[in-house]
């Protein structure tokens, strides 16, 4: 039966499960849905209307997190879960503080200001996606970005919020990681791949791999700027290195 990931290219939570269907050596399918026109297809195989959605062996499973789960449940080769109680407990805290405190605040920042330059969105947007993607946003840009910023409540004001709170949470990994190399115990699990997916796109450690440098606004150029020589960004680029190569 074929295994299929349902997914936006743009999406730092794809990346995560994209990262960790690789790390098991899964053989799988994208398919890239278009942000706007994503819901009914989504709603076809969920409850809800996020992505990333994995499609093995006839189950559906919806969110990055759960599709570890699921990943550990099905392949016991290279766990991302500890086995150790307590460990596992560290691992989880650490992804859910990935989460809410860098994965979503860096969305709304990124997007913040990148909303405002459509084609480097559409051009993110319609990666790898349906033929009629391009046609699809010349006529519903407006509309899909304005959705965007209602829906992830971005303003001016959340957005500098947000900005602060990745910078707590990158202190509080570097704090952390001057006393060991992973987040929870001394092995590789989905602490770290949680925490390094979501700050790729602030990171963007498969920048050299790809060769492309994809445009991004001021603001954030000097966000990554002011971070780029710091024990996080170092630690990001070693993980992926180390740790994001396909099977
Ligand atoms: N907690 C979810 C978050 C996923 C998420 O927020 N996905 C966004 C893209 S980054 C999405 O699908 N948004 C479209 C929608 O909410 O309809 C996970 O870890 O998978």
């Amino acid at each position: 039966m074929s295994t299929t990931l349902y997914q936006f290219p743009i999406s730092h939570y794809c990346e995560k499960a994209r990262w960790a269907l690789d790390y098991k050596g899964v053989q799988y399918q994208i398919k890239n849905l278009l942000p706007g026109l994503h819901m009914k297809p989504l709603k076809h195989l969920c409850n809800d209307t996020t992505v990333p959605v994995l499609s093995m062996g006839g189950k559906h499973v919806q969110n990055s997190d759960r599709i570890i789960d699921f990943l550990d449940e099905q392949i016991a080769a290279r766990p991302l879960t500890p086995l150790d109680a307590s460990m596992r407990e560290q691992a989880h805290a650490w992804e859910k503080l990935a989460a809410e405190q860098i994965g979503d605040p860096l969305r709304l920042y990124f997007y913040h200001f990148l909303l405002e330059h459509p084609r480097a969105v559409i051009d993110r947007f319609t990666q790898n996606g349906p033929w009629y993607g391009r046609l699809f946003y010349a006529i519903a840009y407006p509309k899909v970005s304005q959705r965007i910023r209602y829906g992830y409540k971005i303003t001016a004001q959340t957005a500098a919020q947000a900005k602060q709170m990745v910078e707590n949470s990158i202190l509080k990994l570097e704090q952390h990681l001057q006393h060991q190399p992973f987040l929870a115990g001394d092995t590789f699990s989905r602490a770290d791949l949680s925490a390094c997916a979501l700050l790729s796109p602030l990171v963007q450690p498969l920048s050299g791999k790809t060769g492309r440098t994809p445009f991004l606004p001021e603001a954030i150029i000097e966000f990554q700027q002011h971070y780029r020589d710091s024990l996080v960004f170092d630690w990001v680029s070693r993980i992926y290195k180390t740790y994001r190569k396909p099977m």
